[in-house]
């Protein structure tokens, strides 16, 4: 049984009206009536916050708009986790990655796995090495599941797998910022890449019961990552500084919902995004970003040309970086 169109369409109308009751009133009606719970959430959360996104990319949603309607389905997702039993056996930490915001995606992560009869306990967004760490040694999990979001974080992605393997428990990641296969997963010496909840289920058995330490990253790529993660954000500082770059993001009116207030605070994220780039070794990650950003500005009323310019900075900016010169060409 899945979730009606009748009832996606009044969960919407109730996270546009910022009304929390209104929406777990749908979804606990989805529930009564026979839906599972991993459909529910499916349908009605992923399904609404796809729609808060592509809104949000087209300059329909302002920012405020969007943490809005992201605190109605958090509370939903909440309140719903209460109907589902406490299951026993092994337990799963699920946590994201270091500066990672997006807790929703884990969230939801968290309570499919229980309603599939995992015991899954959830971390919260940005969970530092040292969090992670110590409730593996608190827990002795079975496993560890990492989300990740944004390509920015997959700098953070590969630290907190070298904290975990360095407990000998296996990480599982998953979450957009790994594209659409294992590839970049791998690179970071996940022990696995898993797209769904269901994926890990099915991994559950078939995974090791402990992990030697990551071998270290000595591609000459992820050298270059290493040191250009070191000056992080004085490359950052130094791109927005470029001449061009300051004049073709002149004067900011400093809303948040501005093409230039967007582009300006990118490029931190642009950053990572090639140091992310370059320890997965995969140039897609950065012409994706580009891409999608282009897109951004424009919907905002922004000239191609700026994210030309800014690319063209941070590629004179990285000049003695042979390797991350290819990734943003
Ligand atoms: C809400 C939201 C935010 C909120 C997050 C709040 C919160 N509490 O989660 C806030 C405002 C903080 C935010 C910030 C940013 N965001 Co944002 N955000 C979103 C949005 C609209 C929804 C995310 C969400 O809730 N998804 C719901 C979940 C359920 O769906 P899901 O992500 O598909 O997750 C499923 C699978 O991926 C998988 N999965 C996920 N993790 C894992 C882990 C494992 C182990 C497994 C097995 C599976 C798995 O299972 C999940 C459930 O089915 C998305 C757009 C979108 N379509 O997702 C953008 C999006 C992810 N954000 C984006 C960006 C760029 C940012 C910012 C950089 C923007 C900025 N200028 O500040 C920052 C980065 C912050 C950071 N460093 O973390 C971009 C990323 C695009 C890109 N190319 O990089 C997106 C796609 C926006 C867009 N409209 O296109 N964001």
């Amino acid at each position: 049984m899945t979730v009606a169109a009748t009832e996606r369409d009044a969960y919407w109308s109730a996270v546009l009206a910022g009304d929390a009751h209104a929406a777990y009133a749908v979804a606990a009606d989805c529930v009564s009536r026979g839906v599972l719970l991993p459909a529910v959430l499916d349908g009605l959360v992923t399904g609404s916050q796809a729609r808060v996104g592509d809104l949000w990319s087209t300059n329909a949603f302002t920012v405020a708009q969007e943490h809005a309607a992201t605190a109605v389905s958090e509370a939903v997702v909440t309140r719903l986790a209460p109907l589902v039993v406490e299951p026993s056996g092994p337990l799963v930490l699920v946590a994201c990655a270091e500066r990672e915001w997006h807790s929703l995606p884990a969230l939801v992560v968290t309570h499919t796995l229980r309603a599939a009869g995992v015991r899954a306990e959830f971390l919260g967004a940005s969970a530092s090495r040292e969090q992670v760490v110590t409730r593996i040694l608190d827990t002795g999990p079975r496993l560890v599941l990492l989300s990740a979001s944004v390509a920015s974080s997959l700098p953070r992605v590969r630290r907190q797998v070298e904290a975990i393997r360095g407990t000998g428990t296996p990480v599982v990641v998953g979450g957009r910022a790994f594209g659409a296969d294992a590839l970049r997963a791998q690179r970071l010496g996940a022990t696995a890449y898993a797209a769904t909840p269901a994926d890990v289920v099915r991994m559950l058995d078939t995974l090791p019961r402990h992990v030697p330490p990551a071998a270290p990253l000595r591609t000459p790529a992820a050298l270059e990552a290493r040191s250009i993660s070191a000056s992080g954000d004085e490359v950052a500082r130094d791109v927005l500084a470029d001449p061009a770059v300051a004049a073709a993001l002149g004067s900011r009116p400093g809303s948040p919902d501005h093409w230039t207030t967007v582009l300006a605070t990118f490029v931190p994220h642009v950053v990572d995004c090639v140091v992310g780039a370059l320890l997965v070794d995969d140039p897609a990650v950065v012409a994706q970003e580009r891409v999608w950003l282009e897109e951004v500005v424009v919907h905002r009323g922004g000239e191609v040309a700026a994210v030309e310019s800014l690319w063209t900075a941070l590629t004179d900016r990285l000049r003695e970086y042979p390797e991350a010169v290819r990734v943003l060409s």
